[in-house]
């Protein structure tokens, strides 16, 4: 199994970790999806990381499909609650920490557009996004230690990487408004699967 992925990717860090949490062997193959010379499209038409190659030569993609597909075949230690309603829980904290992602890799690159050319009206509207999932979190977390249930999750695996991606692309001193988002990122940064992936500054 190969994982065609970037050390930066935070949708390729969920994948990274679930893998890691389960002792699932794999080989990491680095493609950065921006490079001239990427064969990324050659495995996903959308050109996006990450890509599980699995070993009779198909692919599956994006981060969301699998991790779920990563849970069937090693359902222990499941990252799924097997409450039907938990299941769902977990899903719209994947959807909420991805979609945080989705609006900081967005201002990350129009910001790396000339500055003649940036949206100020666009990358504010990601902010509020950022902004919004943040508060959102903080309350839904708010006297727990873990996102759903009581035990760790996907949903903490999706969150404790759409943090990480906000400290590496868009430094903010979010942890002051935010106590209990900062103290699950230290517990998650305590787990070896995290420890092992922070992405290179
Ligand atoms: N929803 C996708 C998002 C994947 C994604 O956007 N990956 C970025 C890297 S962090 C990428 O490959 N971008 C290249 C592009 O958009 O062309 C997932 O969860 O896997």
């Amino acid at each position: 199994m190969q994982l065609i992925m970037s050390p930066t990717s935070p949708y390729a860090r969920k994948v990274r970790i679930a893998l890691r949490e389960k002792d699932l062997p794999f080989e990491p193959v680095v493609d950065i999806p921006w490079n001239d010379d990427t064969h990324v499209p050659d495995f996903n038409p959308l050109g996006k990381i990450p890509v599980l190659r699995l070993d009779d030569g198909s692919t599956l993609y994006d981060s969301r499909v699998i991790v779920q597909y990563l849970e069937q075949v090693r359902p222990a230690p499941a990252l799924m609650p097997a409450d039907a309603a938990a299941r769902i829980a977990v899903l719209r904290w994947e959807a909420l920490a991805d979609g945080l992602v989705d609006a900081a890799a967005t201002v990350f690159l129009e910001r790396k557009r000339p500055a003649a050319m940036q949206d100020n009206a666009w990358i504010a509207r990601q902010q509020g996004k950022i902004a919004r999932a943040l508060a959102a979190m903080e309350r839904d977390l708010a006297g727990r230690r873990w996102c759903v249930g009581d035990s760790f999750s996907l949903a903490d695996i999706a969150v404790g990487c759409a943090l990480g991606y906000l400290d590496l692309r868009l430094p903010q001193p979010w942890r002051e408004a935010h106590p209990a988002l900062a103290a699950l990122c230290a517990r998650l940064g305590e787990r070896s699967a995290f420890a092992e992936t922070v992405p290179p500054q």
